[in-house]
């Protein structure tokens, strides 16, 4: 059982399921079938079978999308990393999740060679381009038969410690929530989704090509995410999604009006808090009042704003089909009406658990089975959650997370530093910056830009700090530990 085979009765032959910007079919769903199959049958002559890992850290192209395919159908673990992750980062990832293969571009092999034998490191364009060649129409993919329980992917999220853990997502969390999702927000084969997001989170990856996939519709399929030229193709998408940045800049295109949204059905938003100023601004100028919904790596979608139906500003909506939500109350009880708590979801979309962390089970899950998110929120008498907080330590900026813990020990391995602490704070663009707190050695010099060129090679950048001040030192509630709540009071 797998997404793929299970959308195969949407796969009209000559139905376009990817296009380019300028609206050319690059592959039709028989196209597409064919050539994941091909590739599905290249990596098992390459000795994968199901249940292997592979790590896939490639830059947006139209062969991420048949990779990702032919490993859902042969059930190859799929492994995708951030393109900023850097050396150290990767470093990491492959001791804890030791992948079969590595597949990479061209230009990045050199990074993965120091602690990845080199017979194992493939580029993806060369597989694509060699599967491509045994293009005989006779060579049919034999589908795999594996159990839906089985994982289709692994996600790495950071935790409190800074360590980052993997998610693994099975077959049958991606089905239920693709499910969910169609009917959630009414998908049908008739829609054309504008395709902006990464391919290397469960947003643009899972969202973004299931629900299409699902549905037999169509995706326009951009490398990388621009608004000027979203807001160029929005004339021809009927669906966009996006995390809040993205509307943010798209705010700023003079060539958004209601006339370029005319045939969008829907906008959607989510992996961060929407503004209400953002909202409020873009129903003004198209017309289109945003669907935000909450999700996160570990549970896929969770609740979204209906699309008939009254959308509460500040509300992330009501659980979609087949999602229990609640909230527990700092005593430890699940919370009354309307009273704050930490968010508890179950559902077939939660995943199982942390690659290796069996013994930490009952920490991430509830007696009964619910996934504690770590988020704050409190839930209406008509069931709609409004998110308030964070009871884990996360700064989102522009929908990348970033763990204040994995920044620190960075800053604080450098040898002028005493000690640091990293916060986040409002940014106009990516709606959360992170922003250092540093003390430094008492002979030490160390300015913003040296610290900043300092931490480059170290971190992925969207991680690096975009502001930073210096104290003598650092406000410590009685128990020692730091009061981060000062410090985001002082700078804010
Ligand atoms: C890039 N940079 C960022 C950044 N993205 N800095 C902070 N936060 C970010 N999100 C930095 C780069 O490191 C680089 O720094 C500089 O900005 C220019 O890089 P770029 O790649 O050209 O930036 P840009 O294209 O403008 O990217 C910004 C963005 C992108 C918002 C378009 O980050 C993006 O697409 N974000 C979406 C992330 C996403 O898909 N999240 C979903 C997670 S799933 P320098 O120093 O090198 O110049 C999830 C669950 C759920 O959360 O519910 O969905
Ligand atoms: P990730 O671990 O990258 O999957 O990020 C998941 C986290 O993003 C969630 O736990 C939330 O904190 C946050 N998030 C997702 N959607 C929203 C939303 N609509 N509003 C606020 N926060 C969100």
């Amino acid at each position: 059982m797998n997404l793929y085979e299970n959308s195969k009765e949407g796969f009209a032959d000559s139905k376009p399921f990817l296009l380019s910007p300028n609206f050319e079919v690059i592959y039709s769903y028989a196209d597409i079938d064919h050539v994941s199959g091909l590739v599905a049958t290249h990596l098992a002559e390459r000795g994968l079978v199901s249940g292997d890992r592979i790590f896939v850290q490639v830059e947006k192209s139209v062969n991420v999308v048949v990779l990702y395919l032919a490993c859902l159908r042969s059930g190859i673990i799929y492994i995708p990393l951030n393109t900023q992750y850097l050396k150290n980062e990767l470093e990491f990832f492959t001791a804890d999740a030791r992948p079969k293969i590595v597949i990479t571009d061209k230009e990045r092999k050199n990074t993965f060679e120091p602690f990845t034998k080199s017979s194992n490191i493939l580029i993806i364009d060369e597989i694509i381009s060699i599967s491509e060649k045994i293009k005989s129409p006779e060579v049919k993919y034999e589908p795999n038969e594996f159990s839906g329980d089985a994982a289709a992917a692994m996600l790495y999220t950071s935790g409190t410690t800074g360590k980052p853990k993997g998610a693994i997502i099975s077959h049958k969390n991606l089905i239920a929530n693709a499910q969910a999702l169609t009917h959630a927000w009414n998908w049908s084969q008739d829609d054309v989704l504008l395709h902006a997001l990464p391919v290397f989170h469960v947003h643009g990856l899972f969202v973004g090509l299931n629900l299409p996939l699902v549905n037999g519709s169509s995706i326009i399929y951009l490398d990388k995410f621009s608004s000027q030229e979203v807001v160029k193709i929005l004339p021809k998408s009927t669906v966009f999604m996006g995390v809040p940045t993205y509307y943010v800049r798209m705010l700023s295109e003079s060539a958004l009006t209601k006339d370029s949204c005319r045939k969008i059905r829907v906008f959607i938003s989510g992996s961060a808090p929407l503004l209400e100023q953002t909202s409020l601004d873009f129903k003004k100028k198209t017309g289109h009042e945003i669907v935000e919904r909450y999700g996160m790596t570990e549970t896929g979608m969770n609740t979204s704003n209906p699309l008939q139906g009254l959308r509460k500003p500040g509300s992330v909506g009501l659980p979609i089909e087949g999602v229990q939500i609640r909230a527990r109350n700092e005593s430890g009880c699940i919370s009354e009406e309307g009273e704050a708590g930490e968010i508890e979801v179950k559902g077939q979309n939660v995943f199982a658990g942390y690659w290796k962390r069996e013994e930490y089970r009952s920490k991430d899950f509830t007696e009964d089975g619910f996934f504690r998110t770590g988020d704050l929120g409190r839930i209406d008498s008509e069931g709609y959650l409004f998110l308030i907080g964070r009871k884990k330590d996360l700064i989102i900026s522009g929908g990348l997370n970033v763990f204040p813990k994995e920044v620190e020990v960075v800053i604080d391995s450098l040898t002028e530093v005493k000690e640091s602490a990293v916060i986040g704070l409002p940014h106009p663009d990516f709606g959360e910056q992170v922003v250092a707190v540093i003390v430094l050695k008492e002979t030490a010099g160390l300015d913003k830009s040296a610290l900043i060129n300092k931490m480059k090679n170290k971190i992925a950048s969207f991680k690096i700090p975009k502001e930073v001040f210096f104290l003598d030192e650092l406000p410590r509630n009685a128990m020692g530990k730091v009061q981060k709540n000062i410090l985001r009071e002082r700078f804010s």
